[in-house]
C-alpha cells in the first residue's frame, strides 16, 4: 500500500526521530512512503543515506497537487495542512486516516487505543479519524521494532564498533552513554560514577555541554573520564546502546531503543511544565518494575525518581541484577506484535 505520513518538527530530535524510523520500517515491508516534513535537517544526520521506498516532501505550504495515498498517518496531532485533507474527504475510497499518538505506559493508552473520531467539520468532514496508540502491552499499538533488530543486535561486536569510532576502551572499564535535557541532577550523576572505571560517552548538545561544564577541559573526576560524541545516524546511536554498560535516554524514541538494547538504562522524560511527566514517569515504572524483586528494584526506582527530579543522593543499584531484568523486560516487549505489523494489519482491515 502507499503512505503518507505527516511530521511537524516541534522541538528537539523525537518527532523526525519517530517518523523517520516509522517510514523506513514501512518501506523495509515493501510499502511506498510519502514523509511530509516541515524541517528535514536532522535527517542529514540522522539518515544520511535515506531509505529506498521513502520519499521526503517539504510540508505542503497551501495546496498540494497530489492525490492522497491509500493511508495518511498523522503523527503527534500534528494536523496536516487543509488543502491536503479536502483533497483527502474527495478521494474514493476516502484514505484510511490514522493519528498516531506519543507513547505511554498510562493506562488510558489501553482504552484509547483503536478508537475512530468521526470529523464533523472543517475540511475532513465525513472522513474518520482513527486514534493508534503505541504503547508497551498486547492491548496498544506496540512500539516500532523493525524486522530483524534484536538478530542483529545479537551479531554485533561492541568492540569493534568501538575501535571504529576511535573509543579506546580500557579493560574492565565500564561504559555509560548519556543523552539528556538540562538536567540538574548531571553533577550528582557524575560524582556516583566517578568512583568505579567508567568511560562516559556524551551525546551531542545538551548533555556534552553539561558535561563539559561539570568536568572542565580534564573530562575527567576520579575513576571517571568523558568523551564527547558527534551527530551520529539512528543506526549509529543503536551501536551506541548495544556498546554499552548503562545508557541514559531521554523522550521517546531513543527510550524505546534502549529498551530493544537490553541493558540497563535511565530514562529522562521529556519535562512538562504541568508535572504531567511525571504520571508518565511513574506508569512506566509501575509496568517495568512489576514482578522485581530485592534491593536493587527499590533502587532502580529511587534512581529513575532522582535523575527526573527528586531531591537526594543518587545511587547507582547492582549492574547484574539490573541487566538481568533489562533483558528480560525487552523478551516480554519482543512478544507483542511490533507497531509496523500492527499498522498493516490495521490498514488491511479497514481498507
Ligand atoms: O530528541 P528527543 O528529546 O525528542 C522528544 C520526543 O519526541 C518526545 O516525544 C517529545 O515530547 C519531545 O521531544 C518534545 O528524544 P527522542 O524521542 O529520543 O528522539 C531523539 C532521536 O534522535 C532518536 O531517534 C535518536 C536520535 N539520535 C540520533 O540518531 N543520533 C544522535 O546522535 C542522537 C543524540 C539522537
Amino acid at each position: 500500500m502507499k503512505w503518507d505520513l505527516f511530521c511537524r518538527v516541534v522541538d528537539n530530535f523525537g518527532d523526525v526521530g519517530v517518523c523517520w524510523r516509522l517510514a523506513a520500517d514501512l518501506a523495509a515491508r515493501g510499502e511506498q512512503v510519502r514523509l511530509w516534513i516541515d524541517d528535514a535537517s536532522a535527517l542529514a544526520w540522522m539518515a544520511p543515506h535515506g531509505a529506498r521506498g521513502v520519499e521526503v516532501r517539504a510540508w505542503p505550504q497551501g495546496d498540494v497537487d497530489v492525490e492522497p495515498f491509500d493511508v495518511v498517518i498523522e503523527t503527534f496531532g500534528c494536523d496536516p495542512p487543509a488543502p491536503f485533507v479536502a483533497r483527502m474527504a474527495a478521494r474514493r475510497p476516502a484514505p484510511l486516516w490514522i493519528n498516531l499518538e506519543y507513547l505511554s505506559a498510562e493506562p488510558y493508552v489501553e482504552r484509547s487505543h483503536g478508537l475512530p473520531s468521526p470529523q464533523s467539520g472543517g475540511p475532513g468532514a465525513g472522513l474518520l479519524k482513527w486514534f493508534f496508540y503505541p504503547g508497551f502491552t498486547a492491548y496498544t499499538g506496540g512500539l516500532i521494532r523493525e524486522q530483524g533488530l534484536l538478530q542483529r543486535r545479537q551479531a554485533f561486536d561492541a568492540a569493534e564498533w568501538l575501535r571504529s569510532r576511535s573509543i579506546a576502551r580500557r579493560p574492565g572499564e565500564r561504559v555509560v552513554s548519556l543523552f539528556c535535557y538540562e538536567n540538574p541532577a548531571l553533577p550528582a550523576l557524575l560524582a556516583a560514577l566517578a568512583d568505579t572505571q567508567t568511560l562516559l560517552l556524551a551525546t551531542v548538545g545538551h548533555a556534552s555541554r553539561q558535561v563539559a561544564t561539570a568536568l572542565g577541559a580534564s573530562m575527567a573526576r576520579g575513576a571517571l573520564r568523558a568523551v564527547t560524541l558527534p551527530h551520529l545516524s539512528q543506526l549509529d546511536f543503536d551501536h551506541l546502546l548495544w556498546s554499552a554498560d548503562l545508557n541514559l535516554v531521554r523522550g521517546e524514541d531513543s527510550f524505546v531503543r534502549a529498551q530493544w538494547a537490553g541493558v540497563p538504562f535511565l530514562w529522562h522524560a521529556y519535562p512538562q511544565h504541568d508535572g504531567a511527566h511525571q504520571a508518565k514517569l511513574d506508569a512506566f515504572l509501575t509496568r517495568h518494575l512489576d514482578g522485581a524483586s530485592g534491593a536493587w528494584a527499590l533502587r532502580c526506582r529511587d534512581l529513575w525518581l532522582r535523575w527526573n527530579g527528586a531531591a537526594g543522593q543518587l545511587q547507582l543499584p547492582p549492574l547484574e541484577p539490573w541487566r538481568a531484568h533489562c533483558q528480560a523486560w525487552c523478551d516480554k516487549l519482543a512478544a507483542h506484535q511490533d507497531l509496523g505489523t500492527q499498522l498493516l494489519s490495521f490498514a488491511r482491515e479497514k481498507s
